[in-house]
Order: C-alpha cells, then sequence, then structure tokens
C-alpha cells in the first residue's frame, strides 16, 4: 500500500477544497482531519421555533474540538512553507489549542498569549500537552492580541495565525461550502456566535464564492451573537473590560469587525447581544435536548435563536420562520470547559456500591 504521508487518509481541508484555497505545490499538505462535520437535523428544538428546517454544524467534531483547525492547518502549513521558526497567537483559548496541536504536527514550535486565569481548563490542558510556551498575561485578550501584533511584527520568524493572518479566514470559509454541499443550496439564515469575528467574515466569504461558482442559488441571511458583557460590535464602540461566562467570547476590540458589519450588511443579517442567562438556558437545552454539548460560546448563537423566534414578525408574516433552513453553528466543544459544566449542572449522587443503594436512589425501591 502506498504510504501516506504528511495527510491523514481521509483527507482534510487543504486536500478536499484545494482548488479554493492558496495552496501551492510547496505548500505541505498537513492535515490532522479537520473538516468533513457532521449537519445533524434537530429532533426538538425544532418544535420551539418553528422553522421548516433547523440543523446544527457540528465543529466541535474538529480534531481539537473547535472550529478554529480549518483556518489553523492553512496559517500553519502556510507559515511552514514561507519557513517560519514557530508559530504565535493570543488566544481566549481554542486559538492556543488548535495552534499547539498543528505546530506539533508540522515539527514548528508554538507560542500562544492567554489572558490569565481567563481560559477554560480544557483548552489550557490542550495546548499545555502538544508542547506549546503558554505565556498567561495579566490583561485580557485584546491586551495579549496587541502584544502578539507587535512581537511578529519585530520578530518576523514568528508567525502570527490570530484571524489577522489571512489564511485563517480563507480555511475556515470552507464550512459554508460543506454546508452548501451537504444541502445542496444554501440555508436561508445562519446563526453564529461572534467574538473576534474572523469566522463571521469567513463564512460570509465562503457562501458568496460558492454563489459566485453557482454552488448555491442564493446567500443566507448571518444572523451573529455577542455576549451582553462584551458586545462592542452591537454597541459600536470597544468594550475596555469585557465580561462573560462565554470566555471564548470575552472580546472587546474584535480583530474583524469591519469586515463583520459587512457580511452583516450585505447579507441582510444582523449583530445582537445575548445575556449570560440566555447563554447558559441555551447550553443546557442544546445538551439535555437535543444531545449536544457544546460549550458557552457557542450556545450563544442558540441562544439568539430562540430570542428571534420569539419575535412576532418571526411567526407570522412574509418574515416568518415556517419556510426557513436554520444552520447554527456550534463553534466548539463543551468538554473544554468543565468548571461551567459542572457549576451549574446538578452533581452526582454519591451511594454505596450495593443494588439497594442504587435502586433506592434511583427511585425504584
Ligand atoms: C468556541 O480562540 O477568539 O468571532 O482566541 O472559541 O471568529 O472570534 C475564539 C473564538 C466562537 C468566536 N466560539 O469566533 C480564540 C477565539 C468559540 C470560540 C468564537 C470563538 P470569532
Amino acid at each position: 500500500m502506498e504510504r501516506l504521508t504528511g495527510t491523514s487518509a481521509t483527507g482534510g481541508v487543504l486536500e478536499r477544497y484545494r482548488d479554493r484555497l492558496p495552496v501551492t505545490d510547496d505548500t505541505p499538505m498537513l492535515s490532522l482531519g479537520e473538516g468533513g462535520t457532521p449537519l445533524v437535523s434537530s429532533r426538538r428544538l425544532i418544535e420551539r421555533i418553528g422553522c421548516k428546517d433547523l440543523y446544527f454544524k457540528l465543529e466541535m467534531c474538529n480534531p481539537t474540538s473547535s472550529f478554529k483547525d480549518r483556518g489553523m492547518v492553512l496559517a500553519v502549513a502556510k507559515a511552514a512553507e514561507a519557513n517560519a521558526q514557530a508559530v504565535l497567537c493570543a488566544s481566549t483559548g481554542n486559538t492556543s489549542a488548535s495552534a499547539a496541536a498543528y505546530a506539533a504536527h508540522s515539527g514548528l514550535d508554538a507560542f500562544v498569549l492567554v489572558p490569565h486565569g481567563r481560559i477554560a481548563g480544557g483548552k489550557l490542558a490542550q495546548a499545555v500537552a502538544h508542547g506549546a510556551r503558554v505565556l498567561a498575561v495579566r490583561g485580557n485578550f485584546d491586551d495579549a492580541l496587541a502584544i502578539a501584533r507587535r512581537v511578529s511584527e519585530k520578530h518576523p520568524v514568528f508567525s502570527l495565525v490570530n484571524s489577522v493572518n489571512p489564511h485563517r479566514i480563507e480555511g475556515q470559509k470552507t464550512a459554508a461550502f460543506e454546508i452548501v454541499d451537504d444541502l445542496g443550496e444554501a440555508p436561508d439564515l445562519l446563526f453564529i456566535p461572534v467574538g473576534n469575528a474572523g469566522n463571521i467574515t469567513a463564512y460570509w466569504r465562503g457562501f458568496v464564492e460558492y454563489y459566485q461558482a453557482e454552488r448555491a442559488s442564493r446567500k443566507p441571511r448571518l444572523i451573529g451573537w455577542q455576549a451582553a458583557g462584551a458586545a462592542p460590535i452591537v454597541r459600536g464602540e470597544p468594550v475596555d473590560d469585557p465580561q462573560t461566562v462565554a470566555t471564548a467570547i470575552r472580546i472587546g476590540n474584535p480583530a474583524s469587525w469591519e469586515s463583520a458589519v459587512a457580511a452583516r450588511d450585505e447579507s441582510g443579517g444582523e449583530i445582537n447581544a445575548v445575556t449570560d442567562d440566555e447563554i447558559l438556558d441555551a447550553y443546557h437545552l442544546l445538551a439535555e435536548e437535543e444531545g449536544i454539548f457544546c460549550e458557552p460560546a457557542s450556545a450563544a448563537c442558540v441562544a439568539g435563536l430562540l430570542k428571534y423566534a420569539a419575535r412576532p414578525e418571526a411567526l407570522e408574516g412574509p418574515e416568518s420562520l415556517r419556510d426557513q433552513t436554520i444552520v447554527c453553528v456550534i463553534t466548539g466543544h463543551g468538554l473544554k470547559d468543565p468548571e461551567t459544566a459542572l457549576a451549574t449542572e446538578t452533581e452526582a449522587t454519591e451511594v454505596d456500591a450495593d443494588l439497594a443503594a442504587v435502586e433506592s436512589a434511583m427511585g425504584l425501591s
């Protein structure tokens, strides 16, 4: 059998979408098996929403359990192609986990700057496990990103793999391609969480490209959601001290602000805010009624969908959801943030190792 080198046997996004990405003969075809994530039909939540079809794009099924892998595989491959020594990023957690994994895969060093004490335990564990140098910055994500940008400007052997790196957005647009490939058409509405605003930018680019290539006959309206305590785009000004339980989107000055606003406006969409309580309600609902355990930031778009569906115009009239196909982007896995799950769920009931005790605890006396 021919030996497959430098790529997964199933192929990743570089191979699958090579023709639509800046991949050259010199680009190492890295893959940890990213992309090809499931588009799962809602079974129960759809009844509350009252739309025609509701799907969850399970980006938490990527190799490092978040959507970041799609853009990271390209950013790290291009860094390797350009003979960078190391990759560098600032991160609320998922970007650092992904950068660390792909750097390990490609043989580059990784340096990650994270806000001290504000990243979920699972994400920190990933960066540490992959051997990244983790610097816990005494400040927030926005401070860390500003420093990371300056380091890479001063020391160009460090390739910055935040979404200000155009290869990140290029790789991430492949998620929009997959949705159209799976549905045979673009959805009517895409609900998506917004933090640093790279992903909403990337989806819009992907949907526009597929529309122009006549792979879809329409483009969706993009409906983005920020956390109320970290909602600079909704407020129209940076937030100095962003706060939210959804640490992944605890960002006060998004790098892709302008392109996110363009995606919103060109698609006829919206960017709005949901409170932490709304996020946590949606987080529990998704886990308990759909079997999907995502992280709080991902649940923001489902919280947004519940809010959107409660509007009078969503129920009746020309804007009604009744005939609409909706996709929610589930960006990261719930296991990344066990602290939130255990802080808010009913904890385990301790019992003796005894049949009668277990039956009694189960209410079977
Ligand atoms: C689970 O890892 O910004 O609007 O540094 O981890 O493209 O930033 C993470 C963002 C949504 C927001 N859901 O996406 C980082 C980081 C999850 C995330 C977002 C993030 P963008």
